[in-house]
């Protein structure tokens, strides 16, 4: 293998922390085992971990950083699934608990009109009472406020009991009730609620949700439906090294199956007014860690996103140098992480997701929900090819 005099440095670098046949790999661009995983987990140097990761970040995306301007409306927070890590659950008639009309909904849209807003992203708690017409009827009326707009909503959670109130009115099929839900205006689905797929930490945590492998079944039908979708993992809470890589393999197999992921996200636990409160919480240089990991492991995922309204502004900066090429968007009015505690702001002017890029040394490029490039700070650096089809 033939190797510049950048990689062979970097190799040099990897060899002396105990990396050298990951970096080989990553050169080659060749798959990391799971045991590589955990190496990277467990290697002293998180610097050349990061630098590696950088490296393919690098070959994948040059400087581009996506950024894009979107909005959150966090439809209900009603939910029974009592996962330890939320924060922002109620039962209804519990304070501060509600569900928003599809009206009410439309109306946090029109309140954006005068925002180049291009995405509206909606994930919610999740509660059987809500009949099946309403997410039909939230959906159409959001569309109704702002027609150009694409909806990213419902988690593969929120999927599974809008499936199971569809069959209640005489649907069958979850290929049957995405149809439904893209014909309403479905343009996409988050990747939140994966949480830790390893059945150990399922039944600790979050033991009434789904488990892994329904998650996983949902985001193929997704995938077969002809949707994109997003996948994440919540990390920094009870889960080992081995429980992480398990779930990054999980995702990559089903990648490798569907095509249908355009970026990970790693979800940093937010410890406030939840029941793991005693647990610390994942530090910056954990996040940074896992951004990498994330970006090594997952090869055939194109994107990786360094959430900023998680992590303090700087550490998403930081992010992407560590195999971040993503910082999310402007967001507006953000619950959930607010609700655990997050000290960021709840929404930023788009100038300033640009001046932050740059401060980076990044080249901010302004994409849609599909990384279509809308805005770049340099056209001929933006270019980027057409996502690969969607197969299986
Ligand atoms: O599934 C809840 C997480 C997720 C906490 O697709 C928490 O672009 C940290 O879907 N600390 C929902 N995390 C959010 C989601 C999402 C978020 C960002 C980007 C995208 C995307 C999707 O929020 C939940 C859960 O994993 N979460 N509580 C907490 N205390």
């Amino acid at each position: 293998m033939s190797l510049t005099n950048r990689e062979r440095r970097l190799l040099r670098r990897a060899e002396a922390a105990g990396l050298g046949s990951i970096a080989e790999k990553v050169f080659a661009e060749e798959r990391l085992s799971l045991e590589d995983g955990v190496a990277l987990y467990r290697a002293e140097d998180l610097l050349t971990v990061g630098a590696l990761a950088n490296h393919v970040r690098e070959r994948f995306h040059g400087d581009r950083t996506y950024f894009n301007v979107n909005q959150h409306i966090n439809y209900t927070n009603y939910c029974n699934k009592f996962c330890s890590f939320c924060s922002f659950d109620r039962l209804p008639g519990q304070p501060g608990a509600y569900q928003f009309t599809p009206e009410q909904a439309a109306e946090k849209i029109r309140e954006q009109l005068h925002q180049p807003v291009t995405e509206v992203h909606m994930v919610a708690g999740v509660w059987p009472k809500i009949p099946y017409q309403y997410y039909l009827d939230l959906l159409k009326a959001v569309k109704a406020a702002r027609p150009e707009i694409h909806i990213k909503a419902f988690t593969m959670v929120e999927l599974d009991q809008i499936w199971k109130s569809a069959r209640q009115v005489g649907r069958e099929t979850m290929a049957e009730v995405l149809a439904e839900l893209r014909e309403a205006g479905l343009g996409s689905c988050p990747g939140g609620g994966a949480e830790v797929f390893a059945e150990r930490v399922h039944l600790e945590g979050y033991a009434h949700k789904i488990s892994g492998e329904r998650w996983l079944e949902i985001a193929r039908d997704v995938h077969r439906a002809g949707l994109r979708s997003n996948c994440t993992m919540l990390h920094g809470h009870i889960e080992t090294h081995e429980e992480r890589v398990d779930h990054l393999d999980r995702l990559r197999r089903l990648q490798d199956e569907t095509g249908g992921f355009q970026t990970y996200i790693p979800l940093s636990f937010h410890p406030e007014n939840n029941e793991w409160s005693h647990l610390p919480g994942p530090t910056a240089a954990d996040e940074l860690r896992e951004l990498a990991v994330g970006r090594l492991l997952l090869d055939n995922i194109p994107h990786i996103k360094a959430y900023w309204i998680l992590m303090d502004v700087p550490v998403a900066q930081t992010a992407l140098a560590f195999g971040a090429d993503d910082v999310d968007g402007t967001v507006v009015e953000e619950k959930i992480y607010h609700d655990a505690g997050a000290t960021t702001p709840q929404e930023v002017a788009r100038d300033e997701l640009i001046t932050w890029i740059r401060d980076a040394g990044r080249l901010p490029v302004e994409r849609d929900t599909l990384y279509n490039v809308v805005w770049s700070a340099d056209e001929a650096q933006a270019q980027v090819g057409e996502p690969a089809p969607l197969v299986g």
